[in-house]
């Protein structure tokens, strides 16, 4: 196992990490900026060190001072958690080349989910089912643009091969905006990500968001660990999310999992990892694969029992999978609230100090959550502060359990989204199960 693990994060998934650590009996590094010096983990880390000031750019994103951090406490691997440079192929790169072992896949498969256009190559030749689309990069050829756009048919959405979660996207209805749309989406996808490498997709009008958890050992073993629906957000932010996805054929949901543990073993995958779906009119059409381990894994360790974050420390220190496909057992259901520090209405950050935190409880309710009573929420970074999950032996029982702990939760001193959590715990649709991705933002607009 590990000798010792350094935690290139902050807020709860840190403190996750740190807890999965010390199970493991792993000793641990928390890594902060001058602006963090009380977040819980950091506290209760073997070690810690101070990487830089407030500002991401100088702390959390400062590859250099992590890798000292690394060598000067001796830490032996680095887990990046989500954000920050969990996805960041040269950092992966540079973990590896100072001798750590980077907790995730390889800096190559990093790259490649990281380029969209080669992630869905290598999905589709997988038999992952994908979007009608381009199939490749968009060329100066206008008129072969006209034509793929004209075949699959409008409403189509150009995207950036460098994007992904929402950013460098532009949807299309007719022939006439096409070529300018690419043009467009172009110019930005270079400013915003130094590459102009687009491609176009069918637009989908109204898909859910499903994914799909995966574990691979890079040994070749591989097994999927069920789906996630993640279809309510607000500006591509997810705000809760639940497994399994309601009301979705066993066959349809058997049959795309199968073709991710497919995908994985064809490009030799190592870690947790997600593939992300629309899920419209019955099936499945990849879109994008996240090689970290996501905000929403909670859920799918509630359905299935599995630690996510051990089994991403013992496949980093290269034992093989815990548990077979056949072990793996799916019962009950899940959900998620993710709790920010934001104004429930206007859904500006708002930071400050938690006077007051009493976490809910009782049979099913989990809290990951860094706060604690006198914690200063930074403005700095990210505003999720908690996350609370419920679980349930079926769909009414674990929304049922969220309710009440949503009753139950004292956040004090800062405004928090909880009030719309409540709303929505009660609303009609959501009650029903399987709504789109656009729902919330219509509820909302309204
Ligand atoms: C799409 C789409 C419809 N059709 N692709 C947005 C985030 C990025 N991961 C991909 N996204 C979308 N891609 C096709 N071909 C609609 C979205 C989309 C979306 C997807 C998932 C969750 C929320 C979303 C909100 C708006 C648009």
């Amino acid at each position: 196992m590990l000798e010792k693990v350094l935690i290139a994060n902050r807020g709860e998934i840190a403190l996750r990490i740190l807890r999965a650590c010390k199970e493991l009996e792993i000793q641990t590094v928390a890594v902060h900026s001058k602006a963090d010096r009380e977040l819980k983990h950091v506290l209760l880390a073997d070690e810690a060190v101070c990487i830089g000031p407030a500002s991401s750019a100088e702390s959390y994103l400062n590859v250099p001072a992590i890798i000292s951090a690394a060598e000067v406490t001796r830490a032996t691997a680095i887990h990046p958690g989500y954000g920050f440079l969990a996805e960041n192929a040269d950092f992966a790169d540079q973990v590896e080349k100072s001798g750590f072992i980077f907790i995730g896949p390889t800096a190559d498969t990093i790259r490649l989910m990281g380029d969209k256009v080669s992630a869905i190559q290598a999905m589709k030749q997988a038999g992952v089912p994908t979007v009608p689309g381009s199939d490749g990069p968009l060329t100066e050829d206008t008129a072969h643009s006209l034509e793929v756009a004209q075949r699959i048919g409008y409403p189509v959405i150009i995207k950036a091969a460098a994007g992904g979660g929402g950013r460098g996207m532009r949807v299309v209805h007719s022939a006439e905006g096409l070529l300018s749309s690419i043009q467009l989406t172009q110019a930005e996808a270079a400013a915003a990500f130094g590459s102009d490498v687009v491609y176009l997709e069918k637009f989908l009008q109204t898909p859910r968001h499903v994914e799909i958890q995966v574990l691979a050992d890079g040994q070749g073993n591989a097994i999927h660990l069920g789906d996630r629906d993640c279809s309510l957000q607000r500006r591509h932010q997810k705000v809760m999310e639940e497994a399994p996805a309601p009301a979705i054929p066993q066959d349809a949901r058997d049959a795309v999992a199968q073709s991710c543990i497919k995908a994985c073993i064809d490009i030799g995958y190592r870690g947790a990892g997600t593939f992300e779906f629309l899920y419209e009119g019955g099936d499945f059409y990849f879109i994008e694969m996240n090689t970290r381990v996501q905000v929403e894994h909670p859920v799918t360790e509630m359905i299935t029992g599995v630690d996510i974050v051990q089994e991403q420390l013992r496949i980093a220190s290269g034992l093989p999978l815990s548990l077979k496909q056949s072990e793996v057992q799916f019962r009950g259901h899940a959900f998620e609230c993710r709790i920010n520090a934001e104004d429930a209405k206007t859904f500006m950050p708002c930071p400050g100090m938690v006077t007051t935190f009493h976490a809910p409880g009782g049979p099913g309710v989990r809290v990951d959550s860094h706060l604690y009573d006198g914690y200063t929420v930074p403005p700095y970074y990210d505003s999720l502060i908690a996350k609370i999950i419920s679980y349930g032996e079926n769909r009414d029982i674990a929304l049922a359990r969220m309710r009440v702990a949503l009753d139950e939760l004292v956040v004090e001193g800062i405004h928090t989204n909880t009030p719309l959590h409540r709303d929505l715990v009660r609303d009609a649709a959501f009650k029903t199960g399987g709504v789109s991705i656009h729902y919330l933002e219509s509820k909302l607009a309204q």
